[in-house]
């Protein structure tokens, strides 16, 4: 059992190299996230995150955020009843009739494929924390860390993540309970990444010995 997070970063980058329109980059990253899905089920994984978005995306021109809204509703629309589907994160940033039809989309999707695609969107850790605080504040009497897990953006403990584009640094990208995730950055544009790339990433991942703060075991 393996958790997976995907940062999938180039699109804009990719789409003008190709000399195509933003749209066609999305497009392109929605058909290659499909042969990922796949890749990924061959290796194990049984939840993949895909962070979709940061809370700062949102501030693009408004024509991107659609564009990025469509393109990754539109994935799902076409793959829900191969696998389970849920998505979270700062939702009052989405636009009320994606984040509905997404709605729609995890209560269609498949709960028994065993296989999880889960999105962030609007990823941040600032209003992960405030948004937790604000909801709770006076109504429990203390956080613990069962709650922190029912509330976060990232509900579970990620084993591994991937950042295609070139850039080494989270961004927005912190999964608040998964403090030893390994983390693996690649140069590759991620409409491009190939299943080598994908191998070749787990692999360095899966290398790695994961102590989680204690002394190395032998
Ligand atoms: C990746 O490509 C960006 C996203 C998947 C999130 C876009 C979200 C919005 C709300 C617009 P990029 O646009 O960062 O490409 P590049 O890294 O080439 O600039
Ligand atoms: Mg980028």
């Amino acid at each position: 059992m393996t958790t997976l997070m995907l940062l999938p970063d180039g699109m804009r980058r990719w789409s003008k190299k190709n000399g195509v329109s933003l749209d066609d980059g999305y497009d392109a990253m929605a058909e290659k996230l499909i042969d990922l899905f796949t890749w990924a089920k061959q290796e194990g994984v049984t939840t993949l995150y895909v962070t979709a978005s940061s809370a700062a995306n949102h501030s693009r021109p408004e024509a991107a955020v659609t564009t990025f809204l469509e393109a990754f509703t539109d994935l799902v629309r076409r793959v829900h009843d191969t696998l389970s589907f849920d998505f979270s994160g700062s939702l009052d940033l989405v636009d009320d009739h994606y984040r509905g039809e997404l709605e729609t989309l995890r209560d269609k999707s498949n709960k028994d494929a065993g296989f999880t695609l889960h999105y962030i969107l609007g990823m941040s850790l600032t209003r992960e924390v405030i948004g937790i605080f604000n909801r709770l504040n006076g109504t429990i009497p203390a956080l613990t860390e069962e709650i922190l897990a029912e509330h976060a953006y990232v509900p579970t403990q990620v084993d591994y993540l991937i950042r295609t584009g070139g850039a080494t640094r989270m961004s927005s990208f912190f999964p608040l309970l998964s403090p030893y995730a390994e983390l693996h950055f690649s140069p590759v544009l991620f409409p491009d990444i190939t299943r080598e790339d994908f191998t070749a990433a787990l692999d360095d991942l899966r290398g790695r010995e994961r102590r989680f703060g204690g002394y190395p075991t032998a």
